[in-house]
């Protein structure tokens, strides 16, 4: 099992973002992650949520809106080449397409989301414009691109040079199968509640790599990648979208905390459902985060290597994610 490591990254109160100069290690932190109850908290997924939350918090701190925070946070994802399955420079479909899922939540139950979106660099974004300016709460393909151009979004080649080799290296042994597989996984998804004690949560990728050609996972979908209940607290998802589908974890996830679960036992509520309803969960990384109204976080995973940035009074931890298999 890989240790537990938490780092402690400076302080972002000086708003000049996450740096990791300054970051100390320590090891064994316990979990589940301290925050304090009514200040503004933010939790994403993965370690390029260290840099997501620090875009996020600059907008916490200064009194601002939880949809804004989540909003700006995971735009740092989106346009970041390196972060591989999210945005810009996220892994293609078999066809060598990056095609776009993305879902934003506010703290009034609104929701806005994208799926299958080619040439958009922000479809977080765009899922909000959705919200937003539509009746609609899901906009796909063609007539997402179309919706986002018609509001000033730039069509843009989002296939990098390291992302079309890879894929030209996997087309020649790969045998043009969707992949199923444990690693690869960097979406981002991030839950944030604001100084008034709003919340707000947003979940943007590519999808898993080289999948099928008009494939959607999870992260588009709200109950599954993404929900929030304002009364209740809200949860997120990454790694293997159709299992999230099929037990509709975040949604999940919430009503057990409406029924009295902590956000560390709902979260392993929805691990242990996938569990017991699919047998070959082990092919899988699935990894969930969840916050309460109070500011209390959890989060839990199938395989270990799954990290979160937690963001409380300006101070940004990584954690490792306690996990089902200890292998
Ligand atoms: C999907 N859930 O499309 C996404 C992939 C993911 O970290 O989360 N990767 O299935």
């Amino acid at each position: 099992m890989i240790d537990r490591r938490r780092f402690i990254v400076q302080s972002l109160s000086l708003g000049a973002g996450v740096s990791l100069l300054g970051l100390s290690a320590c090891s064994r932190a316990k979990g589940p992650a301290q925050t304090i109850k009514g200040q503004p908290v933010i939790i994403s997924t993965w370690r390029h949520g260290v840099e997501a939350n620090g875009a996020a918090w600059k907008i916490l701190k200064n009194g601002g809106r939880a949809l804004d925070a989540v909003e700006a946070g995971v735009r740092v994802s989106e346009a970041d080449p390196e972060v591989m399955s999210v945005g810009y420079g996220g892994h293609p479909d078999r066809d060598g397409k990056v095609t776009l899922d993305a879902c934003i939540m506010d703290e009034k139950g609104n929701a806005g989301a994208v799926c299958f979106l080619e040439h958009i660099m922000h479809p977080i974004s765009v899922a909000r414009l959705v919200m937003e300016k539509t009746p609609h709460v899901m906009l796909s393909g063609q007539g997402a691109l179309e919706f986002a151009l018609d509001n000033g979004f730039l069509k843009e080649n989002l296939l990098t040079e390291k992302a079309k080799t890879l894929w030209e290296e996997w087309l020649k042994n790969g045998k043009y199968k969707p992949v199923i597989n444990i690693e690869n996984h960097d979406t981002i998804s991030m839950l944030a509640i604001d100084a008034e004690g709003h919340l707000s949560g947003a979940c943007t990728t590519s999808g898993a790599a080289y999948k099928m050609h008009g494939r959607v996972g999870d992260s588009p979908i709200i109950g599954a990648g993404l929900y929030c209940d304002n009364e209740v607290g809200g949860a997120a998802a990454t790694g293997q979208g159709e299992l999230v589908m099929k037990t509709l974890g975040s949604f999940l996830i919430v009503e057990l905390m409406r029924n009295g679960a902590s956000p560390q036992q709902a979260c392993e509520e929805a691990v242990l459902r996938i569990v017991k309803r699919i047998p070959d969960y082990r092919e899988s990384q699935i990894g969930y985060i969840a916050i309460d109204k109070s500011g209390q976080t959890g989060a839990y995973c199938l395989h270990p290597g799954f990290d979160y940035a937690l963001t409380s009074q300006g101070n940004t931890i990584l954690y490792d994610a306690p996990c089902f298999l200890k292998e």
